[in-house]
């Protein structure tokens, strides 16, 4: 219904946003989930699901953004069409009454440095009860591994050695993101810290965490079915 009402404010533009959402998804590999290190999918839809059928709602979410096409899926028709309206207004910057292949790139850039930004402010409040200027590894682990107790070896527990991995790896990502080296993470360090793929230190991090979940045996090296495993789309 909402793509309807999408086509029907200009055909044009959904074709636009399928193109864009078919190169973005290309230029950025989308492995299962579970990995550490998170490209933010432009939506968490199956771009194409069974038989290669296009799922509009993808398209729908990566225009949007997630909690925006929420939103929408509870206006009627006619409200929705307004409210796209309006959002086409803001993405034609120029004024000249249609949207270019840069503007509509720009707005989706837009809907994901957003979603970037909720989720800082939302995990930082979560993980910051005492709302202090800076957070401490300590007080986030509490937090975020609470059920771990580091005293039990309960390594024949799969799901606990899996954690236990995971918050190693979130303590390296911790070191790499204190950029001053007080031990503490400033908000804007925490930000690196949750999305390493947006900073310049953060590079290499990336990079090994990400060559990590692809080498499943382990010895190093990606092989080409390890790749092919982890990258198939
Ligand atoms: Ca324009
Ligand atoms: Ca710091
Ligand atoms: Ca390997």
């Amino acid at each position: 219904m909402i793509l309807k009402n999408m086509m029907a404010v200009s055909r044009t533009l959904a074709l636009l946003i399928c193109i864009l959402v078919f190169v973005v998804c290309r230029a950025v590999p989308n492995p299962e989930t579970g990995k550490r290190v998170i490209d933010k999918p432009l939506s968490d839809e199956k771009h194409y699901g069974e038989n290669e059928a296009h799922n509009t709602q993808y398209d729908h979410e990566a225009f949007l953004g997630e909690e925006e096409a929420r939103k929408f899926d509870e206006l009627s028709p006619e409200e929705s069409k307004e409210r796209l309206g309006k959002i086409v207004d803001r993405i034609d910057k120029d004024k000249d009454g249609s949207v270019t292949q840069e503007e509509l790139k720009e707005w989706i850039q837009y809907t994901q440095n957003k979603y970037i930004l909720d989720d800082i402010n939302r995990q930082w409040e979560t993980h910051n009860e005492e709302k202090k200027d800076t957070l401490d590894w300590e007080t986030y682990k509490k937090v975020t591994y609470s059920f771990i107790d580091e005293d039990q070896n309960k390594d024949d527990d799969p799901d606990i050695k899996t954690y236990k991995e995971m918050m190693q790896r979130d303590k390296r990502r911790w070191t790499t993101a204190d950029k001053n080296q007080d031990n503490q993470l400033s908000k804007e360090e925490f930000g690196d810290f949750l999305h390493p793929e947006e900073a310049p230190h953060m590079q290499d991090i990336v990079i090994t965490e990400t060559i990590e979940d692809i080498d499943r045996d382990g010895d190093g090296k990606i092989s080409l079915q390890e790749y092919i495993g982890k990258y198939r789309m």
